[in-house]
């Protein structure tokens, strides 16, 4: 490949003059900004260990009241982005949000999507678009862009959950905002049982429907391990036991930017994943697992949370000879969709 022309072969008047005028020549930059066959990267392959951090967690709840924090939480910050840009990789946002009985995080609506993955404590529950939606371990609940949420703790113990936001990408178009609210009237609940069973969905026909662009705000963790163990059961021979979660009316991603879906491995199953273009996330809900990536190996314990850069091979792998292992999986696959730049290399 050619070696173009760098900056300083260029003489100072001549650079100043460019400066002046608010210009730059392209041809030294031109090889950082399309790198020959893959692009560059500063998504790390990063874990974070959640025996580890909770005890900080914990601590944040001692020292910073619910009041002074709004949402109470520590970001999984991506070194490879700089601590401070709160990234996990270039579009995803990772926080462990902490919530106390008898918290409550004020109502806000906000342009990124967000979602959380719940890991421990009962009685906490959020309401999501007039939706009260009880949180349990495993449960995933959307609050996609627009949506008012807030949170609210009934329970005794300290509740923690994942948060997953498309924030940084939306962050970098210039179109993060939010807006404070008051207090949601709750206008229903569980409404996820609408579509509980798989092929029939609220019918349109003689209803206006759902007017819901969301129609789904809450997938328990209950229905999505069933699915995966049946899946395992029907289809013993199927190459990923993954389910997807979706928009149960069109089919589509449940959300526009990240993808989300959950994924059993077998006992002792080592699943090869191909390169492909989008940054992942895994997180363990039950049981353990190795993630090897990037010339770095992983070991996950419940509740462990990893992020893989795009452009390189992922295996992942239940080292236990009897027990399944169960991983919510985010990604950047609907964005590169539809960015057109999604790639899988073989
Ligand atoms: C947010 O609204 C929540 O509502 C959590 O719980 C984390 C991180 C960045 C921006 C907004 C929440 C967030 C957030």
């Amino acid at each position: 490949m050619q070696e173009l022309g760098r900056l300083d072969d260029l003489p100072l008047a001549y650079r100043e003059s460019l400066e002046a005028q608010n210009l730059v020549p392209l041809w030294p930059s031109l090889r950082s900004v399309l790198p020959p066959g893959t692009p560059a990267r500063r998504t790390q392959a990063v874990k974070w260990s959640y025996a580890a951090l909770r005890p900080l967690l914990i601590q944040a709840g001692e020292l910073t009241p619910i009041e002074k924090a709004e949402r109470r939480v520590l970001v999984l910050s991506n070194p490879g982005h700089g601590l401070e840009k709160m990234q996990a990789s270039a579009a995803i946002y990772l926080g462990m949000q902490l919530l106390l009985p008898g918290e409550w995080a004020p109502a806000h609506k906000h342009t990124p999507n967000a979602v959380r993955m719940i890991v421990e404590g009962e009685g906490a529950y959020t309401t999501v678009d007039g939706e009260k939606c009880p949180m349990h371990r495993g449960d995933l609940i959307l609050t996609p862009t627009g949506l008012w949420h807030e949170h609210g703790h009934d329970g005794e113990d300290p509740v923690v959950w994942l948060d997953v936001l498309d924030l940084p990408l939306v962050y970098y178009t210039e179109t993060s905002y939010a807006t404070e609210g008051q207090e949601q009237a709750v206008t229903g609940t569980r409404l996820e049982r609408n579509y509980a069973r798989g092929g029939v969905v609220p019918s349109p026909v003689f209803t206006r429907g759902s007017a819901r662009t969301y129609p789904m705000l809450r997938y328990p963790w209950a229905d999505a391990r069933s699915a995966l163990l049946n899946l395992a059961e029907a289809q013993p021979d199927v190459e990923a036991v993954q389910v997807a979660y979706v928009n149960p009316e069109s089919g589509n991603d449940c959300q526009n930017i990240l993808g989300f879906s959950a994924l059993m491995l077998r006992p002792g199953e080592t699943l090869p994943l191909p390169a492909r273009s989008p940054a992942m996330v895994f997180h363990v809900i039950e049981g353990g697992a190795e993630v090897c990536a990037d010339d770095k190996t992983f070991s996950l314990a419940p509740a462990d949370t990893c992020c893989t850069p795009g452009y390189v091979p992922v295996t992942l792998k239940n080292p236990s000879p009897s027990e399944p292992a169960f991983i919510f999986i985010a990604d950047e696959s609907p964005l590169h969709k539809k960015l057109g730049v999604y790639e899988v290399r073989a």
